[in-house]
Order: structure tokens, then sequence, then C-alpha cells
């Protein structure tokens, strides 16, 4: 039985020609600067974002981590949304180990926090309070629908934090999903921000890897937090040789997800016992609720699996499916055929 596995684009396979690269690939000690393949990918990758460095880390949840290491001192404050996956999904990290305080404010659907929540969390100077030093947005939001932030709004935050003297993070795991959903060039959606990171390892399909974006004196200090991390790599080219194929081939069909999520959104609003809000649906991911009774969730999970579909719940009645390099308009197509048997079968 074929499996469609729809729970994440971190399920994508490198192409062939990623393990031939990766197979190929000039190497070198990463940790003495002496990789070329990682080299490459870091100048590519800073072109690309408009930033002056870059440097490859292990994962996206150790690049957010190292950027908000870099920027905050312990006992500092970072603005972030309610639903990001900073505070959500990341252990804590920031918190664990770098004493290191969120001050959460709610996400609108649209993966936006609105400008007067984010104001009115800026502490004032008083010995009392912590000190406000970051501002985080993640584009596109993965809780939020898979949003696209526009430039417009993350220009807006990038001027209210210049007002007060904050820096701003972008999580920006999914950025080229925002670009390609939004037909803008990549350096709109950056050229606000102080550090940035993607990934590498989730539609672009690369096996492993995020990159951190930002200023030389930024990254000369992010390398330091990498190695205090443990996320020096040494012959790292083996992971750059496929992240720069990632960049070079798989950005523009970024689209073909994108049309896929539309199409498996459309199809599961016509489902009796699905609910979906279309109007959110905007790049490669789409949350839904089941809301009949029938069947539970717990079954709804396993009759789909037992037809080789697999999803993400993510809480109370809501599932996650996202599309990807992996999944065709056939296994969109077979995918309703399976949802729509699941709930006449009940
Ligand atoms: N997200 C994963 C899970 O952790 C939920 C997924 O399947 O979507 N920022 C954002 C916005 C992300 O969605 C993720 C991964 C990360 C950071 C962390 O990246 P990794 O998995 O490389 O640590």
């Amino acid at each position: 039985m074929k499996i469609i596995d729809l729970r994440s684009d971190t399920v994508t396979l490198p192409t062939q020609t990623m393990k031939d690269a990766l197979y190929h690939a000039e190497l070198g000690d990463d940790v003495f600067g002496e990789d070329p393949s990682t080299n490459r990918l870091q100048e590519i990758a800073s072109e690309l974002m408009g930033k002056e460095a870059s440097l490859l880390v292990p994962s996206g949840t150790m690049g957010n981590l190292i950027c908000t290491l870099t920027h905050c001192a312990r006992g500092e404050e970072v603005i972030l949304g309610n639903m990001s996956h900073m505070f959500l999904y990341e252990a804590g990290g920031m918190s664990a180990l770098g004493g290191i305080q969120p001050h959460i404010i709610p996400n609108q659907l649209d993966g936006t926090m609105s400008l007067e929540d984010i104001e009115a969390a800026i502490r004032g100077d008083n010995i009392h309070f912590p000190r406000t030093r970051l501002i985080c947005l993640e584009n596109t939001h993965n809780r939020c629908n898979g949003s696209p932030l526009t430039p417009e709004y993350i220009d807006s935050v990038a001027a209210l934090a210049r007002r007060y003297g904050l820096l701003v993070h972008l999580d920006g795991a999914r950025i080229f999903n925002a670009a390609v959903a939004l037909r803008v060039n990549i350096k709109e959606l950056t050229r606000g921000v102080d550090s940035l990171i993607f990934c590498l390892s989730k539609g672009l399909s690369a096996p492993v890897g995020s990159m951190v974006c930002g200023s030389r004196e930024f990254i000369a200090e992010a390398l330091r937090i990498r190695k205090v991390l443990g996320g020096g790599m040494r012959q790292s080219g083996v992971i750059a040789a496929a992240g720069i194929i990632a960049l070079e081939q798989m950005v523009d069909r970024l689209a073909e997800d994108h049309a896929n999520a539309r199409r498996l959104a459309e199809g599961i609003a016509r489902i009796p016992g699905l609910s979906i809000d279309l109007a959110g649906v905007k790049t490669n991911i789409i949350y839904f609720d089941l809301v009949s009774d029938q069947p539970t969730n717990d079954e709804f999970v396993i009759r789909l699996g037992q037809k080789g579909i697999k999803l993400l719940p993510t809480g109370s009645s809501r599932f996650r499916m996202v599309t990807h390099h992996g999944i065709s308009t056939e296994d969109i197509d077979a995918t309703l055929v399976a949802l729509t048997e699941v709930m006449e079968e009940t």
C-alpha cells in the first residue's frame, strides 16, 4: 500500500541530484572554517537573504535558540506570539539555556501580532521589570494556517522595534513558501529584521540543516554560541551540498505544493463532518476540524492510517496536513477519497 504522508514537509527525502551532490561534495573541517561546500552555501544564503553573513546549523530549533542567545542576556525579555513555534515547540530552550523570559502576546489568525499588543508589551525603564530586548516573528506561521506575513507588516514591526531600540528576529523556517505565495522578492521579507533563520530540510527537501543570517558581527557571535551548543559539524559539506541544490532547484516548485494544498482544502470543504476555513489556506499547511461525533478523533486517525494516509492531530478535534515534494496531485485526490470513505463508513 502506498503511504501518503501529510504530517509535515519535514518528511521530504533528498532528491537524486542532492544525493549526487553530497556524494561528490568538496569537504574540509568547518570548525576551522575550511569546508568549501559549507562556505559556498553560507555565501549563497547571505546573498539571497540580503544579509552580510550566515551560518549553517543542524536545525531550525538550534537556529532560533542561537539567535535568542546571541541577542539577549539572562533576565531579558523576548516578545513573541502565543502560537509561535519558538514558544510552543522548542522545549523552552531560551529559558532553559539562556535565562531569557518569553513575553507572550496573542497571534491573530493570520500569524501577525497587533502593533498595539506589541507596543503594550514593551517594558518601561523600571528596576522591577525585565528589559525587553527582542521581538520575534514567524513566516510562514505554522500554527496560524501557514499564513505568510507581508513585507509591509514586517516593516511596520521593524519600525516599531527601532523606535524603542529593540531587535527583531524572524523564524523564517518556511520563508520561501511566504515569498512564493506573496510573489515578492525574499529580500522584501528580510530587510527589516536583525536576524533570521530558514530551513533547508522542510519544503526544500534537503535532508538536514537550517541557516542563520544576519550582520557580520552578529554571525561572529552566533558562531561562538553554536559551538557552545555543540553545533560545530566538521565536514558539514555533506549537508551543505544538498542545501545548495535545495536553494538552486527547489524554491520555485513550492507553488505546486500550494496548489495541492488548495485542492485538498477545497475537497475537504465538500466532505460532510469536516470543516475548514478556506480563506485561511495560502501556502502548504492546512488545518481542519472533525465536527461530527463519529468517528472519534482517535478512530479517524487510525482509519486513515489503515488507508495509508498520515496526518497530524493538533489538539481537540483539529488536524494538520502539509503538502510537499513527496505529494502529487494524484495523492491529494486519493487522500480525498480516503477521507470521504472514513466519514461515510461511520
Ligand atoms: N516544525 C515542525 C514541528 O516541530 C512542529 C513541523 O512539522 O512543522 N520554526 C517553525 C515555524 C517550524 O515549523 C519548525 C519545525 C521549526 C522552527 C524547527 O525546525 P527543526 O525541526 O529543524 O528544529
